[in-house]
């Protein structure tokens, strides 16, 4: 297991999803857990012991005071991915300021609010380092997201080019 994602409930699961579609797109392999800083400390606690050498990253999604990542970061000395969910009143603002103040000594990366997909972007980044295949494959997925956004450019500008004297 290359990645853990933990998550602060089962209700931040569907907001989570575009990171575990990514990862089995990069061919990564990863764990899952629903783990409260609040309601179950100890189970997290005792989770976090198991992966102990055996994961490379942590992603951690929360809502509201969103404790889970720094939690994580507290107890761990490999990187945290922190995302902010929204899931209350406050629009989410609440979870990122709770993930991204941390304290010196103590950082979590802190993608967008809702940001699940980059945040397993990121964590596909710092393994990259490591393993010589999944640096392969997430070339291969910049170039073709460059090739999609030249493909866009030019579909728009054919597009409009009747309407509007454009450049070239
Ligand atoms: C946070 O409170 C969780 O991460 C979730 O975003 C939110 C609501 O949790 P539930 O009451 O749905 O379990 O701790």
């Amino acid at each position: 297991m290359k990645v853990s994602i933990i998550i602060g409930s089962v209700s931040d699961f569907e907001k989570v999803k575009a990171a575990c579609d990514f990862l089995k797109e990069m061919n990564v392999d990863f764990d899952l857990r629903a783990l409260s800083a609040h309601r179950t400390s100890e189970e997290l606690e005792s989770y976090l012991a198991f992966c102990e050498d055996k994961v490379d990253v942590f992603i951690a999604a929360a809502g509201k005071a969103a404790h889970l990542p720094g939690v994580i970061a507290a107890k761990t000395t490999r990187p945290v991915i922190g995302i902010p969910i929204k899931s209350s009143a406050l629009e989410g603002m609440d979870a990122l300021l709770s993930i991204v103040q941390m304290p010196p000594g103590v950082p979590v990366a802190t993608v967008a609010i809702d940001g699940a997909r980059n945040a397993a972007i990121l964590a596909c980044q710092m393994l990259a380092l490591k393993y010589d295949d999944i640096n392969d494959r997430m070339k291969a997925f910049k170039l073709s997201m460059t090739e999609e956004t030249i493909a866009k450019d030019k579909e728009l500008r054919d597009k409009i080019k009747n309407n509007y004297s454009l450049e070239v």
